[in-house]
């Protein structure tokens, strides 16, 4: 087999860009090594910058989110019991950001793949990458029983934080920068109506963060903070509401509608970025280069920035013959990424309960939101993060 960029993974980095290439002419071939159903099945992220939502547009599978997607105008702070709307609409000349959940991005990137008959391996085995510092790259992967081989020009590692792609780098030609964050969250996904239908609830909270999201106006999607060690089975569904309420304000508290959960799971925090994003002929996009803490609402849309430029940089190669593109796309790429892990950091800083924070910290936590929710200059500047800095 042969293609010109084979993609490593099926989320939404390799979906978004085997769309992008192909709406310009060049071959793809997308290599998962799970099931469409298992990718499908991973509940993530909800909060769609503006670009994020342009893009799915332009590669046509952008209807349903169009009709079903939930466009918030502002977000809320909690703390010290009292919301503060933070009207990013306002203070971004009009920006807003869509809720939408992954799932369903992931499920109308697939859908319309399939539907214009473009290769995806699903369940490959053993998928491994050789030659990329040589112009004849390979792939292979098991799958039935047999080894097969695809021979192509470029290999984008689309694979998520544990795939092959950056594994596959030489040690001595990478260099990482980490945060492990001392806590997790418990998240639930459950079919009762949002708590608040316009905005997205940040709540600080002695008792540790909270967060009010959704997915539509039936289907809600609420995290708070965890302790790192904490298990599923430890939260039944009746201590996370208790807990939730707790955290927020009464008023805010008192509107919850409770439901049994369809989903409940615990993520840990994290900050990482994977320098170069380049290694002669293998680009990595999306959490292969780089994770985020998801309270600034931004790893899956740096996902969709990265391939945006993965595939610029594709089509200055193949189309205008100049290989400026893809020599720029990891430099370009960064410049981006840290800007939101920045942002992320100090988001999951100012929001959450540290253990070694201790009185001084929480004060200086509560200054920050005070100083935040009372100085335009501030709530600006978080607007402007939020709904995604210029692509
Ligand atoms: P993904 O979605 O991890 O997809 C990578 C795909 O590659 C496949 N794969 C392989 N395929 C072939 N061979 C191999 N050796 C492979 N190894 C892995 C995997 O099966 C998978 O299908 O990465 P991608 O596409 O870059 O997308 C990034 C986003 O998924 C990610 O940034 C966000 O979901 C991060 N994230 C969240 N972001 C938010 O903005 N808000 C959230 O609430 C939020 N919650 C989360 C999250 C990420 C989580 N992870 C990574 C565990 C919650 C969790 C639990
Ligand atoms: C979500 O809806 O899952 C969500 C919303 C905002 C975040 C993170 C996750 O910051």
């Amino acid at each position: 087999m042969r293609t010109q960029v084979a993609i490593i993974g099926a989320g939404p980095s390799g979906l978004l860009l085997g769309a992008l290439l192909h709406k310009a002419g060049i071959d793809n071939i997308i290599i998962e090594r799970q099931s469409g159903d298992y990718v499908l099945g991973r509940i993530r992220a909800g909060i769609l910058e503006q670009g994020t939502v342009d893009l799915l547009k332009q590669v046509g599978a952008g209807e349903r989110m169009q009709t079903e997607g939930t466009v918030h105008h502002s977000i809320e702070l909690v703390f010290k019991n009292q919301r503060h709307a933070i009207d990013v609409h306002g203070l971004t000349d009009g920006k807003v950001v869509t809720a939408y959940g992954q799932t369903e991005v992931t499920r109308d990137l697939m859908d319309a793949r399939q539907a214009a008959g473009l290769p995806t391996v699903y369940e490959a085995g053993d998928v491994s990458i050789h030659y990329f510092d040589s112009a004849q790259p390979k792939v292979r992967y098991v799958k039935d029983g047999q080894t097969h081989e695809i021979a192509c020009d470029f290999i984008a590692g689309c694979d998520g934080f544990h795939g092959v792609c950056r594994a596959s780098v030489p040690k001595a030609s990478i260099q990482e920068f980490e945060r492990v964050y001392p806590f997790g969250w418990l998240g639930v996904l459950a079919d009762v109506p949002p708590v608040s239908p316009h905005a997205i609830v940040y709540g600080n909270h002695e008792r540790g963060f909270s967060l009010c999201s959704m997915r539509s106006l039936t289907r809600s999607r609420y995290y708070i903070q965890c302790a790192i060690d904490d298990k599923v089975e430890q939260w039944s569904d009746q201590a996370f509401w208790d807990e939730l309420r707790l955290r927020l304000d009464p008023k805010l508290a008192e509107r919850i509608i409770t439901g049994p959960s369809i989903e409940k799971s615990i993520a840990p925090l994290r900050s990482f970025v994977a320098e170069p994003m380049r290694f002669g002929r293998l680009f990595l996009a999306g959490d292969a280069a780089h994770i985020v803490p998801p309270t600034g609402a931004k790893g899956l849309n740096l996902a969709a920035s990265d391939v945006k430029y993965l595939s610029d940089a594709f089509v200055d190669y193949y189309i205008d013959k100049t290989e400026a593109g893809i020599d720029g796309y990891s430099e370009r790429s960064l410049r981006r990424v840290w800007k939101a892990e920045r942002f992320s950091w100090s988001l999951t800083t100012l929001m959450h309960r540290f253990p070694d924070a201790g009185g001084f910290g929480q004060k200086i936590q509560e200054a920050e939101l005070e100083y935040l929710v009372s100085s335009k200059a501030a709530s600006t500047a978080l607007a402007e993060n939020y709904v995604g800095l210029p692509l």
